[in-house]
């Protein structure tokens, strides 16, 4: 798809809105900075009575600017509202930032938890979804500039951001507020898809880890409640831990480590290994030690969280 993080190719209101602002604003001020260079040129070129007339300074150095200026504010008061969709949210979802990932809560109708996920948001198409942005530590910022504009996290604060997209497809978003350490690489999709679709995924968010006949004796089940539980959740097993994302469908996910890789089982192993070398000052140690092995049956078992 083109455009998956662009704010000049919008595919929801809220960047559409933003991005005719813009463009108002920038072929405008395109215009008069042309005049004014004309101008002063030909000032330059040689002396004209008439571009030193009192009438001439007072129409374009105070009613030009009483006019154009107020008009603009008008303008893009006018024009902000229609950025936040009116249409009832459809669904609510609170994503709490985390350095340096987001932790992503779908609420049900009553606004308590109904599923925890992590570093991807998925929408129905063509409904509003209404994003209740905290924070865990500092500021952050949402920004997804495909299909909005961006808000910050604000540490004991809620910020509500409205999305909806009008197209099924994947979009990246982007932490906007330098936030320490690896602040560029925090990163997330959100993912929109027919109502269907979305409801079908929802469903299986809900449901925790189904676990295998004989799961018990599984090498990756056990290496992950020995290493990996203390930080990581993976509902249905004894994993309750919250430091880190929480893993129970990690893979029905796009990315590891906050959007920035693909989810496949390289690069789960290159994570489990060599994380603080993907992502310096990350806060997920790199368990260096782990032989092939190993390797295999900890991606293998995370290749059954669906
Ligand atoms: C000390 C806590 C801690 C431990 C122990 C830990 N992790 Fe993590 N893990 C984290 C944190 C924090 C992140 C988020 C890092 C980031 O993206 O900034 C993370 C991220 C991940 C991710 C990427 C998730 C996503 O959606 O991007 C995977 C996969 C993962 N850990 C697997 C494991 C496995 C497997 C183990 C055990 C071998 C493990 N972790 C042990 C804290 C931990
Ligand atoms: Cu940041």
């Amino acid at each position: 798809m083109e455009g998956i993080q662009s704010a000049f190719i919008p595919y929801g209101p809220g960047a559409e809105s933003i991005l005719e602002i813009t463009w108002v604003l920038i072929v405008g001020g395109t215009l008069i900075f042309a005049l004014v260079v004309v101008l002063a040129v030909l000032a330059l070129r040689a002396p004209r009575p008439w571009l030193s007339s009192p009438r001439l300074v007072i129409a374009g150095g105070i009613v030009l600017p009483v006019v154009v200026l107020p008009a603009l504010l008008v303008y893009s008061l006018l024009a902000a509202p229609r950025m936040s969709a009116a249409d009832a949210p459809g669904v609510a979802i609170e994503v709490i930032a985390h350095q340096w990932w987001w932790e992503v809560i779908y609420l049900d109708a009553r606004g308590e938890p109904d599923f925890v996920t992590a570093n991807e948001i998925r929408l129905p198409v063509g409904q509003v979804a209404e994003l209740r942005l905290r924070s865990a530590d500092v500021l952050h910022s949402f920004w997804v500039p495909s299909l909005a504009g961006k808000l910050d996290h604000i540490p004991g604060k809620d910020n509500r951001l409205r999305l909806q997209a009008d197209r099924a497809g994947v979009f990246r978003g982007q932490c906007a507020e330098y936030c320490g350490g690896p602040h560029a690489k925090m990163a997330f999709f959100v993912v929109a898809e027919p109502a269907d679709g979305f409801e079908a995924w929802r469903a299986a968010q809900r449901r925790p880890y189904a676990g295998a006949a004989g799961d018990e004796a599984d090498p990756g089940l056990k290496l992950f409640l020995d290493h990996c539980a203390a930080c990581h959740t993976v509902r249905g097993t004894p994993a309750d831990g919250d430091m880190g994302p929480d893993l129970t469908h990690f893979a029905t996910r796009l990315s590891v480590g906050a959007g920035i890789l693909p989810n496949r089982r390289g690069s789960v192993a290159g994570w489990i290994t060599s994380s603080q070398h993907l992502k310096p000052g990350n806060l997920m140690p790199e368990f260096r030690r782990f032989d092939s092995t190993e390797l295999y049956a900890l991606t293998n078992w995370l290749e059954t969280l669906e």
